[in-house]
């Protein structure tokens, strides 16, 4: 199962990277607010994709800016052969959404419809289970179940993000698959304002021709 999901995916970036719609962390993606990578390319993002490495100072996380466009259809989905976890943060560290394992097969981490309201800029974090995010308080999110979706309701909840703790699991390849989102700092022109602009060339076009 998460063979083949692997293998889509990778069928996927190569097809969404001719669009220019997929990010590749490149260097390491840092775990702190001000050590975050900034995600580039063209609208929509459609995927990241990076490398939990095996630094020689311990684990690893990477952190992105991302632009979460239409919050209604926001969705962010971890896949690798390993077992990842999802954290989403406003821009300044604070927990807004997390997940350690979704409901099928595969452990991946998964920030699921209605994960969040407010159209902008997000900081979003993989890591493998359980390298945790903390704030001088302690944990940010609660750590069990696994399956479910949390706020940022740990000991460490009210703050910011510190860096992260705990023993990381396994190394490797991933991808984050993401549905509503744009890279960092994108700006959206409204549909409506679009057909509204047209709309109204065409009343100047017929007030012209009269
Ligand atoms: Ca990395
Ligand atoms: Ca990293
Ligand atoms: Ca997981």
């Amino acid at each position: 199962m998460r063979v083949s999901k692997f293998a889509a995916t990778t069928l996927l970036f190569a097809a969404s990277a001719a669009f220019g719609q997929v990010h590749v962390e490149s260097p390491d993606a840092g775990e702190t607010v001000p050590t975050h990578q900034p995600t580039t390319g063209s609208s929509p993002l459609l995927l990241i994709t990076g490398v939990i490495d095996a630094l020689p100072a311990g684990f690893d996380a990477d952190l992105f800016c991302i632009h979460i466009d239409d919050p209604s259809i926001f969705s962010a989905t971890g896949v690798s052969l390993f077992d990842t976890q999802l954290f989403l943060f406003d821009m300044a560290g604070f927990g807004v959404v997390a997940n350690d394992d979704g409901t099928f097969i595969g452990s991946p981490g998964i920030l699921p419809l209605g994960s969040v309201t407010t159209p902008g800029d997000y900081l979003i974090a993989i890591s493998s289970f359980d390298y945790d995010p903390t704030s001088a308080g302690g944990l940010i999110f609660p750590s069990t179940p696994f399956t479910g979706v949390f706020g940022p309701t740990g000991p460490g909840g009210g703050g910011a993000l510190t860096g992260f703790t705990g023993g990381g699991g396994g190394i490797g390849a991933y991808a984050i698959e993401l549905t509503g989102a744009s890279p960092c700092g994108a700006v959206i022109p409204l549909p409506s304002a679009g057909l509204m602009g047209l709309a109204g060339m065409g009343l100047v076009g017929l007030r012209r021709r009269r």
